[in-house]
């Protein structure tokens, strides 16, 4: 699918232009300065990482090369007028910053479809590990172990210059994100369906056909995951799966390595494991109430006492919004659309009304609103994939949309490996105090 490419290094070539040109003329000016205080609270607000891709805004919530969630839902081409955007115009969106036309998209789908065959020492490297390893450790071993097929990695080592670093990285990130459908289902139907695997259908799109190959055939299932890949795919740079691909990707790390420590980060609970672990948190409340029906007031005396336990209500707050996720009002309306009466449903519905209040009482939460983990898993669950120790491999395959485009942008810029600066305790409290700290 040479067009794309070609299409888009035409307008990359420009923000090459415009890249170089700002850091030969304009190296020296202060945007920012750094207080102690965001040091303390992981560097946030503090600009450091360029990323095209998305941009979050923490009232507005995410956009995508400028379009919003709702605009996105209306402008992307879709399968049919009822359904869902595919995720493969958003990625197109995410890579050139231009709304793809209906055979844009098509080809795109056609063209992962000819990159999504995964060779088989990827699903001997997954038989290898007992059945009760995590569906993440999973999916990032057969990442890594997918590296075997980067086309980077033998380039670098034949010689090839700097400039056409990104040529390779194009379709080492092409085939990656091509192959995450068909890995995934393998591990769902590994542990889930006793290894009963079902082949992909070629004529299927990207995320039709990971529902058809994790089984679920529906068309509404299909629906929601082009939703779902849609929305999960990008938060612009800085949240900890696309920094952790950017950074170890600026070590010259081929793509499978860099995607693979993405997926490591966002397995732990502040970050996607949080996707499961809110319908955990909900299913122990339910069992300690023993009733499948809670009222607001039993939710509301259940969160209560996780937050006296010390432990955070997950599906809640986030480190740069300040309000709703749009995420989770877009799969909000699609429950209300498709959904009468599901009681999980109802669920995250009637914690919408009863957490944030708690949480805004307490005064030291920044936000107090749901995010995009809170409704995700009720819609899954609900439509019969119910192994919620899952969840996170899907927001996984979504993330690789977002992450992935971006690392082929850090290329064609040239970025630089990454190494902010440390400094000892001391050297902190002595700039803010005058003082030497007294810790070792
Ligand atoms: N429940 C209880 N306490 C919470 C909380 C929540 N949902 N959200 C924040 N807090 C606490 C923090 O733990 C912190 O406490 P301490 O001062 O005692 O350390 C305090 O409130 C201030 O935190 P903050 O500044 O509001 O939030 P952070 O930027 O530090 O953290 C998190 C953002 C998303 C990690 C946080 O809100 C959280 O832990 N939420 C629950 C887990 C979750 O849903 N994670 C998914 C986030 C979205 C995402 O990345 N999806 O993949």
């Amino acid at each position: 699918m040479e067009y794309i490419k070609n299409r888009f290094y035409e307008k990359a070539s420009k923000c090459i232009n415009e890249y170089n040109k700002l850091k030969r003329d304009h190296g020296d000016k202060v945007i920012a300065n750094v207080t102690i205080g965001q040091v303390m609270t992981g560097m946030k607000g503090v600009p450091s990482l360029i990323t095209d891709t998305s941009k979050l805004d923490p009232q507005e919530g995410i956009r995508f090369r400028g379009y919003s969630i709702p605009e996105l839902r209306e402008k992307l081409p879709r399968l049919n007028p009822e359904g869902e955007p595919l995720p493969e115009g958003l990625f197109y969106l995410l890579l050139i910053g231009e709304i793809p036309s209906q055979e844009d998209v098509m080809n795109l789908s056609k063209d992962w479809s000819t990159r999504s065959h995964v060779p088989q020492h990827v699903y001997d490297v997954i038989d290898a590990m007992p059945k009760n390893a995590k569906p993440m450790t999973q999916f990032s071993a057969a990442i890594t172990a997918m590296a075997t097929e980067s086309l980077f990695q033998k380039a670098y080592r034949s010689g090839i210059g700097k400039k056409h670093y990104w040529d390779f990285i194009y379709d080492d990130v092409m085939n990656l994100i091509a192959k995450l459908p068909r890995v995934a289902a393998y591990i769902y139907r590994r542990n889930f369906h006793n290894g009963d695997h079902i082949e992909p259908n070629r004529k299927l799109d990207w995320a039709g056909n990971l529902a058809h190959m994790m089984g679920h055939d529906s068309e509404e299932v299909k629906r929601l995951l082009r939703l779902y890949m849609v929305i999960h795919s990008d938060h612009e740079g800085g949240n900890v799966s696309a920094h952790a691909t950017h950074l170890v990707g600026s070590a010259l790390s081929n793509p499978y390595y860099s995607f693979a420590a993405g997926m490591l980060g966002l397995a732990g609970p502040l970050h996607g494991y949080a996707n499961q672990d809110v319908i955990h948190w909900i299913f122990d409340m339910l069992d300690e109430l023993d009733t499948d029906n809670p009222s607001k007031e039993q939710l509301a005396d259940y969160v209560k006492k996780t937050l006296e336990e010390g432990r955070v209500i997950p599906g809640y707050g986030h480190a740069v919004l300040r309000k709703t996720d749009p995420r989770f009002t877009a799969q909000q309306e699609f429950a209300d659309k498709y959904i009468k009466n599901d009681k999980l449903v109802n669920i995250v519905n009637n914690l919408y009304e009863v957490v944030p209040p708690i949480l805004g009482d307490i005064g030291k939460i920044q936000n107090p609103w749901p995010n995009v983990d809170a409704y995700s898993g009720a819609l899954l669950y609900h439509y019969g994939i119910k192994e919620y120790t899952f969840y996170t491999v899907l927001f996984g395959v979504s993330r690789a949309l977002g992450v992935l485009a971006s690392l082929i942008m850090d290329r064609v810029y040239g970025l630089p490996i990454e190494r902010p600066s440390s400094f000892e305790l001391k050297w902190y409290i002595e700039k803010a105090t005058g003082q030497s700290g007294s810790c070792i």
